[in-house]
């Protein structure tokens, strides 16, 4: 039995997978660096509301270039009632007050252009806010805007009007709400207060894309595109397949198949149309990061469609118990079905959806998945505090601000909150935690901050922030660049990634997946050296950085990962 699946293990391993050496495009400037997600609310605040703004940032942005990252890509800032935070957008062409104003914005691509960082927006294509403008000409039934949004008298039922279909919102409940003014029920896939778009009016896909060339006109890198595969949905408004006994709450929208409210085909023509559209602005190539948590198939169509699909891997398929042959089939899966031709892997280690990688993860775990996004090819994107392990914040149901969690209501909210992530940033040990001059802060600070922040990182040797500043630093390594892959199994739940190129010794990644130290022969499973040096390790592992290894007889430490040169 031991002998069968030691013996199955060696030959998964020795089924290499190359990732294919792509050519270095002078106008790819993402690939092979590091994107770092700003949640603009709880970053920096600088005039003592207690809430995060542009200016906040600006002042902030030499610790991006002090860690190295190529880019800053900023959530949501425009005008909004913050319903959602910022995803309800009421004027996509301004910033809102609570962050600052466009010349504030000036000041900071400017400063951000000077430290050599690329700025990316996001863009909430999906649906606006209740409050927009168009919104109310769209009830009001004047040309064009009245197609702006998707209506639809629904349907009566014994005699009582009942929503068109059973499509419910990812905030709970019927995504369709009634509006007595223009007599229609119009689409919300997420909060009511986030009417959804209508792609299928011409007059409306001009619209959105000049929001595009205006942002790209103030000097803006690209886009994030947000919820991008709910563009569409069918025209019929049928129903959707009910999953039965799924064990939510019967408001969950995760109780239906999304067959015809996600991932309809069209969703691609529109990204190519936005492709074309930054394309021939001229400033530069532009990202344009797409947010699709779907199938890979699906995933990868974003591609072609002139995408870059955010990889969803570290969150939706793994966690803190995964196994090196989950690790392992997952990265593999991204990188044989990546499409042939000039395309960069990509690697998401956090956002501001999800729980904190420390905390998915396990504080011990905190550098594993930058390490992976480090050693692997293509683009790691993070999400601000990842960089110094920052842990999910406890929030009461009292201090729950997020709609997700509101809705969910006393019981649940901690099952759908996202306020844990969102917790402001941690400066230093001072007064809130160096976020804001207030104590009164939008979210609370993690009690956690007067161990747990940049500064005291600055000062200590071990520490997040220097594993990650070495991480970017190993990003430029011409063996990580153009190197091929190999993800190898070894012995007592480890893995090896092996990056190889033909005269330039490996760069080699072992994890240790399970929770107590063990001993492997890492030479002979990953055909290197018996001899090699640490690299960097993560915190908690106690080789110091330099430390000649014979990796024959190798012990890695419970949860523990290196990453050897
Ligand atoms: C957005 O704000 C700008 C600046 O205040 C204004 O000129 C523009 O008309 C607004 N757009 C819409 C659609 O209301
Ligand atoms: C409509 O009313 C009839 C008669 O009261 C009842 O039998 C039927 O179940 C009702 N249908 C629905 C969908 O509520
Ligand atoms: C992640 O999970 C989704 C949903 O189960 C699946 O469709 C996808 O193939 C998985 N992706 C990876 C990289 O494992
Ligand atoms: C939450 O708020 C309610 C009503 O405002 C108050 O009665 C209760 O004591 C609060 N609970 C906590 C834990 O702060
Ligand atoms: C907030 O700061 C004020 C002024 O410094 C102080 O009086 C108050 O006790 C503080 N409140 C909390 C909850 O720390
Ligand atoms: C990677 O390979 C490309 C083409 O094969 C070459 O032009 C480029 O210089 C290489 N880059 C590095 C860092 O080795
Ligand atoms: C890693 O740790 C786990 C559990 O702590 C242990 O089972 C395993 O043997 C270790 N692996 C190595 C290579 O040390
Ligand atoms: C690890 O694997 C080796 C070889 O398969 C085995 O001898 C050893 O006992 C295992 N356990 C630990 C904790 O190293
Ligand atoms: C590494 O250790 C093994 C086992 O002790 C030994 O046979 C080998 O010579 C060592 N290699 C080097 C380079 O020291
Ligand atoms: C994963 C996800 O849903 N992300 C965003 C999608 O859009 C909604 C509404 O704009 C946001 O709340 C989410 O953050
Ligand atoms: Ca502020
Ligand atoms: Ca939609």
């Amino acid at each position: 039995m031991q002998r069968a699946l030691k013996l199955s293990l060696f030959l998964f391993a020795i089924v290499l997978v190359n990732s294919s050496p792509a050519a270095d495009v002078p106008g790819d400037w993402w690939r092979d660096t590091f994107i770092y997600q700003i949640y603009p609310r709880s970053f920096k605040d600088s005039n003592g509301d207690g809430i995060g703004d542009l200016n906040g940032i600006t002042d902030k942005l030499e610790h991006l270039a002090d860690i190295g990252v190529s880019t800053v890509w900023l959530s949501p800032i425009f005008v909004s009632p913050m319903v959602d935070f910022g995803y309800d957008i009421a004027n996509f062409t301004d910033i809102d007050p609570i962050f600052g104003n466009l010349k504030d914005f000036e000041r900071l691509t400017a400063k951000a252009k000077s430290l050599r960082l690329k700025v990316v927006l996001d863009f909430v294509p999906n649906h606006s806010s209740d409050k927009h403008p168009w919104f109310r000409k769209s009830i009001q039934r004047i040309k064009p805007y009245d197609e702006y949004y998707v209506w639809s008298d629904g349907k009566l039922v014994n005699g009582t009007r009942q929503p068109p279909n059973n499509w419910m919102s990812g905030f709970q409940g019927s995504a369709w709400e009634w509006n007595v003014e223009r007599g229609q029920y119009y689409l919300h896939q997420f909060a009511i207060g986030q009417p959804d778009l209508n792609y299928r009016s011409a007059a409306l896909m001009k619209e959105m894309a000049d929001v595009l060339t205006f942002w790209i006109d103030r000097g803006v890198d690209g886009f994030r595109i947000d919820a991008v595969a709910l563009l569409f949905e069918d025209a019929q408004l049928r129903d959707e397949p009910v999953i039965p006994n799924t064990g939510l709450p019967p408001t969950d929208s995760g109780n239906l198949e999304h067959i015809y409210t996600r991932d309809l085909p069209e969703v691609y023509g529109v990204l190519k149309s936005w492709r074309q559209s930054v394309d021939n602005l001229g400033g530069g190539k532009k990202i344009l990061l797409t947010e699709a948590y779907t199938t890979i198939p699906l995933t990868m169509k974003y591609y072609e469609a002139g995408g870059l699909p955010m990889n969803f891997m570290f969150i939706s398929n793994l966690t803190g118990s995964s196994k090196n042959t989950d690790f392992k089939k997952s990265i593999d899966l991204w990188l044989n079905n990546m499409p042939h031709g000039d395309y960069v892997a990509n690697w998401v280690v956090g956002n501001h959806d999800n729980h904190r990688a420390a905390s998915r993860f396990g504080v011990n775990r905190a550098d594993q998945l930058s390490m992976l996004a480090a050693v692997l090819p293509g683009v790691g994107i993070i999400y601000n505090g990842d960089e110094i392990g920052m842990e999910d914040t406890p929030v009461t149901w009292n201090q729950t601000v997020d709609p997700a969690g509101c809705n969910a209501g006393p019981d649940k909210y901690s099952q759908y909150s996202r306020d844990p992530e969102r917790t402001p940033y941690q400066w230093d040990d001072t007064i809130s935690a160096g976020f804001s001059t207030s104590n009164r802060t939008w979210l609370p600070i993690n009690p956690n901050y007067k161990s747990l922040n940049l500064r005291r990182q600055k000062m200590t040797g071990t520490s997040h922030y220097a594993v990650f500043k070495k991480l970017v630093a190993l990003k430029k390594l011409s063996v990580i660049k153009n190197g091929t892959t190999q993800i190898i199994l070894m012995e007592n739940n480890t893995f090896g990634v092996v990056r190889r190129l033909p005269d330039v010794s490996p760069v080699i990644l072992l994890i240790n997946f399970s929770d107590v130290s063990v001993g492997v022969d890492a030479s002979t499973w990953l055909n290197a050296p018996e001899e090699m040096t640490v690299y960097v390790t993560s915190v908690g592992v106690t080789i110091p950085i330099g430390t000649r290894l014979n990796i024959t007889v190798l012990r890695i430490p419970p949860a523990g990962s290196l990453i050897l040169v």
